[in-house]
C-alpha cells in the first residue's frame, strides 16, 4: 500500500508510520473523568460490542464484506465504529476490530467464522508452534492505525477506546483452535507444560503490547484489555500463570497516560488480582455487585459494568428497574471506596438486542 493513497474520504497508510505527538485532552468527557477517578458531569455509559451485530446498518455493511475484510479496511473500521455513536449517543466509542486481528496480521492463519467466532487453522500445541509465531510489526495493522487517526478527527469530543485481547484469552483460542467451553487443552498446557505455556504467553504479551502501542501512537484516548475467559481459572492459577504477563501489558503502556481498563467474565474471585495488574478501571460482570467489587479491588480503582446483557431482551420495565439498580449499586460502591463508575453491560451486547432499547437505556442512564 502506498503511504499517500487516498481511500474514499479518509487518509490511508500514514498513521502507523507517523508517531502522534500530542494526545487530545477532552476535559469534559464524562467517560474519561470517571475512568481517571474524577467526578463526571453525568454517569458515563457505553457498551461492549456496541459496534456490530445488533445494528441493521452494521449487518448491511457486513453482507458485502467478511469480518476479516472489514477489520483490515480503514474506511469500514471507521464507519462501523461511528455507527453506535450516531445512533445511541454513548459516551465513548470502541474501535471496531477483534482480539484476533493482531494474530492474523502477524501471519497466523485464522478466520472469524459467522455465528462461531475465531477459528485457527493450525492450533498451537508445541514449543515449535510457539517459536513459529512472529512478532507483530506496526505496518501489518496500518489500516487499524489509519482508522484511529480518522476516528479521532471524526468523533469530536467523544473519546475512542482502543483494545486488545489479554494473553490468556488469546492463548485459549490459539491452543483450542477456536471457541471452547472448558478451555481444557489450554489449561492442560498451562498446568502440564509450564515452560511452553510461559513462552507462549510471553510471545502473545508482545503481540498485545505492539497492537495497543500502535493504537496509542495513532491517538486512542483509552484502552481496554479483554481477558474474557480468565474466569475459568482459580485465583492461585491466575496469579501464577497469567497475572505476570497481563501486568507486563499495563506496566509497558502506563507511560502513555491514558485510562486502562481490565475486563473479564466470571471473574468475581479474580477482581483484586486483575486490578493489581495495573488497570485504573476494572470491568465487573453481573454476577458480582459493584459494591462487593469495590471491596475486592484496591481503593482508587474505578469500576465498569454491570447490567446483565440478557436484561435488554426482557422488556423495558425490566430494563429500567435493573438499570436504576446498577446506578444505585454504583453509588454504594463509590461510598465503599471505588474511584468512579462507568455504566456498561457485564459482557457484550447480544446480537438479538433491539437497538432502540439501547438508545433508550443511554437516555435513562444520563437522566439519573
Ligand atoms: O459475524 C460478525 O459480524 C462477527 C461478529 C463479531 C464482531 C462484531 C466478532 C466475532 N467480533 C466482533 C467485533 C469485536 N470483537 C469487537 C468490536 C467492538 C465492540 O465492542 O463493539 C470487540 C471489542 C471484540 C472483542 C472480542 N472478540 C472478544 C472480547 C470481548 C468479549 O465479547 O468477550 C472476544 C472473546 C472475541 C472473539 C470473538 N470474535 C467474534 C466472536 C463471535 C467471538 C467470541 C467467540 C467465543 O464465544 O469464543
Amino acid at each position: 500500500m502506498r503511504p499517500d493513497r487516498e481511500l474514499g474520504r479518509y487518509r490511508v497508510g500514514m498513521a502507523a508510520l507517523e508517531p502522534m505527538t500530542t494526545r487530545r485532552e477532552l476535559p469534559d468527557s464524562p467517560y474519561l473523568a470517571a475512568a481517571r477517578g474524577r467526578k463526571p458531569s453525568r454517569v458515563p455509559v457505553w457498551f461492549m460490542r456496541q459496534a456490530g451485530r445488533s445494528l441493521p446498518e452494521y449487518r448491511a455493511l457486513r453482507a458485502k464484506n467478511t469480518m476479516m475484510q472489514a477489520c483490515f479496511d480503514a474506511e469500514l473500521i471507521t464507519e462501523i465504529t461511528l455507527q453506535p455513536i450516531r445512533r445511541h449517543g454513548v459516551d465513548a466509542a470502541i474501535l471496531f476490530s477483534d482480539i484476533v486481528v493482531p494474530l492474523r496480521a502477524a501471519g497466523i492463519e485464522l478466520d472469524i467464522v459467522p455465528d462461531v467466532g475465531p477459528v485457527i487453522d493450525h492450533p498451537v500445541r508445541t514449543v515449535a508452534d510457539v517459536n513459529a509465531i512472529k512478532p507483530l510489526e506496526p505496518q501489518q495493522v496500518a489500516p487499524v492505525a489509519d482508522a484511529v487517526t480518522n476516528l479521532v478527527s471524526e468523533l469530536g469530543d467523544v473519546p475512542l477506546i482502543g483494545f486488545a485481547g489479554a494473553p490468556f484469552t488469546l492463548a485459549s483460542y490459539l491452543v483450542e483452535g477456536g471457541p471452547s467451553r472448558n478451555h481444557e487443552r489450554t489449561k492442560a498446557m498451562m498446568l502440564g507444560e509450564s515452560d511452553t505455556w510461559h513462552a507462549l504467553m510471553t510471545t502473545l504479551t508482545d503481540v498485545t503490547i505492539a497492537f495497543l502501542q500502535t493504537q496509542l501512537t495513532a491517538g486512542v484516548d483509552a484502552i481496554q484489555l479483554f481477558d474474557s475467559w480468565a474466569g475459568t481459572l482459580s485465583l492461585a492459577d491466575y496469579r501464577t500463570y497469567v497475572l505476570p504477563h497481563s501486568s507486563r501489558v499495563f506496566s509497558t503502556l502506563k507511560d502513555a497516560g491514558v485510562p486502562m481498563t481490565h475486563f473479564g467474565v466470571g471473574t468475581a474471585e479474580l477482581l483484586g488480582a486483575m486490578g493489581e495488574a495495573g488497570a485504573s478501571v476494572v470491568g465487573v460482570d453481573w454476577r458480582t455487585s459493584l459494591t462487593d467489587a469495590a471491596t475486592r479491588v484496591a481503593p482508587g480503582t474505578a469500576l465498569q459494568g454491570n447490567l446483565d446483557p440478557v436484561v435488554l431482551l426482557a422488556g423495558w420495565p425490566v430494563v429500567e428497574r435493573a438499570a436504576r439498580a446498577v446506578v444505585e449499586d454504583a453509588r454504594r460502591a463509590v461510598d465503599a471506596g471505588a474511584a468512579g463508575h462507568i455504566f456498561n453491560l457485564g459482557h457484550g451486547v447480544l446480537p438479538g438486542t433491539d437497538p432502540d432499547v439501547i438508545t433508550e437505556l443511554v437516555a435513562l442512564v444520563h437522566s439519573l
